[in-house]
């Protein structure tokens, strides 16, 4: 019979047996991060609160939040519960928003993380027969090794590919019978763009499934990829700080994705105030690495909104699942003063049957937000008039408006014009973080 889950017992414990492992593991957490960390000993001191005041899973409201900024202040070393010398790998953030965050890694934490990754690979049907391409970025990114090591877990053909040269990814893929495809979701789309051109149909390859995320991606932005590779398309989760890729994945039924519950404790919180949501709210995610040795944050804001639930999964796995982030907390743009996520204006280029292929740019002019939104026309409706382009324009803008409620500024543009991302797509440009 064909393997459903990699870890069996772990993936379909039950829930109360999940909650005491992880009471179990919390508690062991705690004192090792107390006892080997003195910036976060430093923060529980100030609470007045000690390792032997965690006895129980809610016990955890009690300590401390961490966020980037306090991987900012800790850098680089600040954040390690462990002897350097007991560390065999680092991986860092791409560091955009500004000093880099560096993870590092025990062999311990390496096989976790990995297990993690090798639980997705199987959610989606791999086994030791499939050839999994990787065309996440290798090297400090965390995408490329983590997708590879859960590859070598499963025992799959790994193709190492990593991102970018379009036209070897093909090449290998059509040439070794890639089965089981690993980017980003924005990457996923321009080689579904890129076979296309090349003059394959969707039932030319021999990728059954992919495993996309590292960035948000909308229900609308899967029907696509789905369609313009004839596969499955499922989303990956997770973050630098926590590991990598694997934190959370999505199964079968393609509706969440399961979180790594004995290794990650989850919880939603309300971003402004910090309290803990009840399940099926949505707010913040936050993380607390229960058996990480190397890097164990405790509480750590990830600034993704989302929401959890423990509803059953026909999967059988009982870990509970989260949302598709709806985007950070900090890529929300506020413009005229209403909240406006990129996934909105996503939701609605493809709805209305535009390809995935649009820059958002966010100005200020005479003390007024302005929102540019910049869409690509497809080939076959780029001989179109002028002013029937104008008509596609203005509808367009109509449909955005009634989403977010404010008046875009709809440009049409020529096919191939947007700049295509072989990793994390840059779609927003706000340039009125330029004149401050
Ligand atoms: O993006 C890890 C990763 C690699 C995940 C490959 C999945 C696949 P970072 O570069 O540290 O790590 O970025 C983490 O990316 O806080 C989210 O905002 C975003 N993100 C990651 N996965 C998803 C997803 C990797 N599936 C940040 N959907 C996170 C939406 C995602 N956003």
């Amino acid at each position: 019979m064909k393997q459903r889950y990699y870890q069996e017992e772990i993936e379909t414990m039950p829930v109360s047996e999940i909650k005491k492992l992880q009471e179990r593991k919390l508690q062991k957490q705690i004192r090792h991060v107390y006892e080997h960390v003195p910036y976060y000993r430093a923060l529980m001191d100030a609470k007045g609160v000690k390792p032997e005041d965690i006895k129980c899973l809610e016990d955890i409201r009690k300590l401390p939040f961490l966020s980037k900024s306090d991987l900012r202040e800790t850098y680089p070393y600040g954040m390690l519960a462990v002897p350097l010398a007991d560390c065999v790998r680092i991986q860092s953030t791409s560091g955009t928003t500004g000093k880099r965050v560096i993870a590092y890694y025990t062999q311990h934490d390496v096989d976790l993380w990995e297990e993690c990754c090798a639980r997705a690979i199987v959610a989606v049907g791999g086994t030791k027969e499939d050839v999994v391409q990787v065309c996440y970025g290798y090297g400090l990114f965390t995408g490329g090794p983590g997708l590879n090591g859960g590859s070598h877990k499963v025992g799959s053909l790994t193709l190492p590919m990593s991102s970018g040269n379009t036209d070897r990814q093909i090449q290998f893929m059509m040439d070794l019978k890639a089965t089981i495809l690993c980017c980003t979701p924005s990457y996923a789309a321009y080689i579904g763009e890129s076979l296309k051109d090349r003059g394959y149909k969707p039932e030319d390859n021999f990728l059954k499934a992919g495993i996309f995320g590292a960035e948000p991606w909308t229900e609308e932005m899967r029907r696509d990829i789905q369609a313009s590779l004839g596969i499955k398309a499922y989303d990956i989760y997770g973050l630098t700080e926590t590991s990598g890729p694997g934190v959370a994945f999505e199964c079968s039924e393609q509706h969440g994705m399961h979180i790594n519950e004995d290794h990650f404790y989850a919880e939603v919180i309300d971003p402004e105030t910090g309290e803990v949501l009840p399940e099926g709210s949505k707010g913040e995610l936050v993380f607390t690495s229960l058996d990480k040795e190397a890097f164990p944050l405790i509480r750590y804001r990830t600034r993704d909104i989302c929401v959890l639930t423990r509803e059953k999964c026909a999967c059988g796995r009982t870990h509970i699942r989260m949302s598709k982030p709806m985007g950070r907390s900090d890529d929300m743009l506020i413009i005229r003063g209403v909240n406006v996520f990129p996934s909105q204006i996503e939701t609605v280029l493809l709805n209305e049957g535009y390809a995935p292929n649009y820059r958002i740019e966010v100005d200020r002019v005479n003390n007024s937000d302005t929102l540019d939104v910049f869409v690509e026309l497809l080939p076959e409706q780029f001989s179109d008039t002028v002013s029937g382009v104008t008509a596609m324009e203005k509808k367009l803008a109509n449909a955005i408006k009634t989403i977010l409620g404010i008046n875009p500024t709809v440009h049409l543009v020529a096919p191939r014009s947007i700049e295509r991302s072989e990793g994390k797509a840059v779609r927003v440009i706000d340039k009125r973080k330029l004149h401050d």
